[in-house]
């Protein structure tokens, strides 16, 4: 695999203090200024502890780990979500699940839409979710937003801060509102994605399903952190991850589990891989990922089909988009699951 042992560990980059510390010592900067320097960095850590704004664009429903980071994002006091908007085909069932999840975190203040039904150029599915069997009979979603991508603009258009858009399956509703409202482009702060694959050969599924919305993203121009397939893969729950969320008495957590044992279908030695959770990870503690600047371009032709929805990283300086290249995926684990497995946070 792609990890890079030993290049960590010498210091810790989010804390500012320490950080400053270090600077000043290296400079032999006098104990007068060096207080000046911790009082402001104290302050800029204060000001930096605001809750980041986010949107949660989602495919929920079809891998278990969009109701995995839906949840984390909801455990996260570091980030304040906004709206959640599904994406593709059973918009119902997919708004139906979110919902779930928000009510057993008390957060039905948060509104939930419903975007494009089919990708850019109309690849229709009817599948529907198989983990809509964890849902109460007859369940749904009271009166979501039929318009998701209209949710999705009005919700960044009417923020006083910019926003950060989390999108983590095809980027289909991302598209469709940057193509449709240009003021979007000075609103968002950041577009984070689970998508790609960058550091070996193949394919990953949120691009590949819709090539053309994906390049339209990466193109944008806005800023982009995404996490790629192969980085994580590496994020895998184990046995004694699982035995937490099985064992937990939280009516948030027991219906994760239930959403993961529908998504099994009978086989339980299949474990949750925390592909979307990691974009999400990535926000909370940016040095679990090893960032590589550079530029993006998607395949959307391709050779007899075959290679549409390629995603190629190259590395550039100036880019606007990084991308993962490496993780500390045990931490990745245990932060997850001790923000999952517990009872919905107060606010
Ligand atoms: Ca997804």
């Amino acid at each position: 695999m792609l990890r890079r042992e030993g290049s960590e560990d010498r210091e810790d980059p989010e804390d500012p203090r320490r950080y400053i510390v270090n600077q000043a010592r290296d400079a032999q900067v006098k104990p007068v200024l060096l207080a000046i320097l911790l009082g402001t960095m104290t302050r800029n850590a204060l000001a930096a502890d605001r809750p980041v704004p986010v949107i949660l664009d989602t495919d929920i429903g079809d891998d278990i780990d969009d109701a995995l980071n839906l949840a984390l994002i909801l455990q996260s006091p570091e980030l304040d979500l906004k709206a959640v908007i599904t994406v593709l085909n059973a918009g119902d069932v997919r708004a139906a699940l979110a919902y779930r999840i928000l009510e057993l975190h008390g957060r039905t203040d948060i509104p939930v839409g419903i975007g494009a039904e089919q990708t850019l150029l109309g690849k229709p599915s009817r599948a529907i979710p198989i983990q809509a069997a964890a849902l109460p009979p007859g369940y749904t979603a009271p009166g979501p937003s039929r318009n998701g991508v209209r949710l999705m603009i009005d919700t960044i258009l009417r923020a006083p801060e910019k926003i950060t858009l989390v999108s983590v399956g095809p980027l289909t509703n991302v598209a469709l509102a940057l193509r449709s409202e240009p003021r979007l482009q000075e609103k968002i702060e950041r577009i984070v994605l689970m998508s790609g694959v960058f550091f070996r050969a193949g394919l990953e599924y949120n691009v590949h399903r819709d090539a053309e919305a994906a390049a339209i993203v990466y193109a944008s121009g806005l800023p982009i952190s995404t996490v790629g397939l192969d980085v994580t893969l590496q994020c895998r729950l184990g046995t004694d991850e699982m035995q937490r969320l099985a064992k937990s008495n939280f009516e948030n957590v027991t219906f994760l589990y239930r959403l993961i044992v529908a998504w099994q279908n009978g086989d339980a030695a299949k474990h949750p891989i925390l592909h979307d959770p990691l974009a999400s990870l990535a926000m909370l503690k940016p040095s679990l990922v090893n960032w590589q600047r550079g530029r993006v371009e998607i395949e959307t032709r391709g050779i007899d089909g075959r290679s549409q929805g390629l995603s190629v990283f190259r590395k550039d300086a100036e880019g606007t988009v990084e991308v993962a290249e490496t993780v500390r995926a045990d931490e990745a684990v245990s932060l997850f699951i001790d923000r999952v497995a517990a009872r919905p946070r107060s606010r």
